[in-house]
């Protein structure tokens, strides 16, 4: 994402508002208290070392488990040479689906993400398999996680005990549009369906017709009826004029931050802040 304020008419008329940011995480093998880096030079050294270390772990998981990765579909086995990245403790029994594999929020991402919202009180709107609501939860959030598919809810939860926090979290299986009404929480996390891998295809993601079940602006519209804080997280290409255009649409406008999010040193993807003024 090459982006520049002058491209964008929206975070230009935004001003002191609209922040652009990055940060450059480490994924390595033990994620847990370890090297979440947030400093750009110490990230990027440790890239290098980490590119060693995770050719190394490929071909220990070539040769150790060969017959775990021949059960998933080819398109998921990339995935899965990253699943320590993506669950630290997947070897106590981690449980996925296919679209849990290529949605599910890195490990320390996620935990970046709960140390960003802050505190009080968290709805995550769409939870699949539970990587960010967990990070929330042991972080010491309170959580309401809502998923509209039933095998997500269950191994969110079960996921959930394997990092000793289930009992932080509300697990709700149902729409999160027709619960919004009902909830009021600090920050609301809305991790969406990009429309599949293929979302990368396109110069340019487009909110208003490429994300699912429903689009950028009935996303926000919904967000702000329950919460002062939106935190959206988005494919590294979105359109960030789109994301500028959401908080004009506001009287007073909202603030926002786009934050880039590097791992071991490459743009993987956006997380958006939205913030009201009033509560800044
Ligand atoms: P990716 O680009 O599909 O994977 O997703 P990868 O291996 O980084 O691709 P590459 O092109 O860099 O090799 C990157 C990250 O985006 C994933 O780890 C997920 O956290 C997130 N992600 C991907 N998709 C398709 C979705 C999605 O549909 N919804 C959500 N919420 N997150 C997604
Ligand atoms: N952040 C999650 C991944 C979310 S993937 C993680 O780290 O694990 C997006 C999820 O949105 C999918 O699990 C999908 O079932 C769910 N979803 C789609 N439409 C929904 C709706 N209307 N209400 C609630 N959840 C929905």
């Amino acid at each position: 994402m090459d982006f520049s304020v002058d491209e964008s008419p929206a975070a230009k008329a935004l001003g002191p508002l609209f922040k652009l940011t990055e940060v450059h995480l480490c994924m390595c093998e033990e994620v847990e208290g370890c090297c979440d880096l947030e400093s750009t030079n110490d990230a990027r050294g440790l890239s290098q070392e980490l590119d060693i270390n995770t050719s190394n772990e490929k071909k220990e998981t070539k040769s150790n488990m060969k017959s775990s990765e021949d059960l998933l579909p080819c398109s998921i086995s990339r995935y899965w040479l990253q699943r320590y990245h993506l669950f630290s403790r997947f070897d106590n029994g981690i449980k996925m689906d296919e679209e849990g594999w290529f949605s599910v929020t890195p490990e320390v991402l996620a935990k970046h993400h709960a140390l960003r919202c802050g505190h009080g009180s968290i709805l995550d709107f769409f939870t699949g398999v539970g990587g960010n609501a967990i990070q929330f939860a042991k972080w010491g959030r309170h959580v309401t996680a809502i998923d509209i598919d039933p095998i997500k809810i269950e191994y969110a939860r079960h996921n959930a005990t394997i990092y000793g926090v289930d009992h932080k979290i509300d697990f709700i299986k149902g729409d999160s549009f027709s619960l919004a009404h009902k909830l009021k929480v600090d920050t609301v996390f809305m991790s969406p369906p990009w429309g599949g891998p293929d979302y990368s295809k396109v110069k340019k993601f487009d909110i208003n017709s490429m994300l699912r079940p429903r689009d950028g602006k009935s996303l926000f519209k919904v967000g702000k009826e329950i919460a002062p804080k939106i935190v959206m997280f988005l494919p590294k290409n979105v359109d960030v004029d789109q994301l500028a255009e959401l908080c004009l649409s506001t009287v007073p406008p909202w603030s926002l931050e786009v934050e880039k999010n590097y791992l071991n040193g490459i743009l993987k993807t956006v997380t958006a802040y939205f913030c009201d003024p009033s509560i800044s």
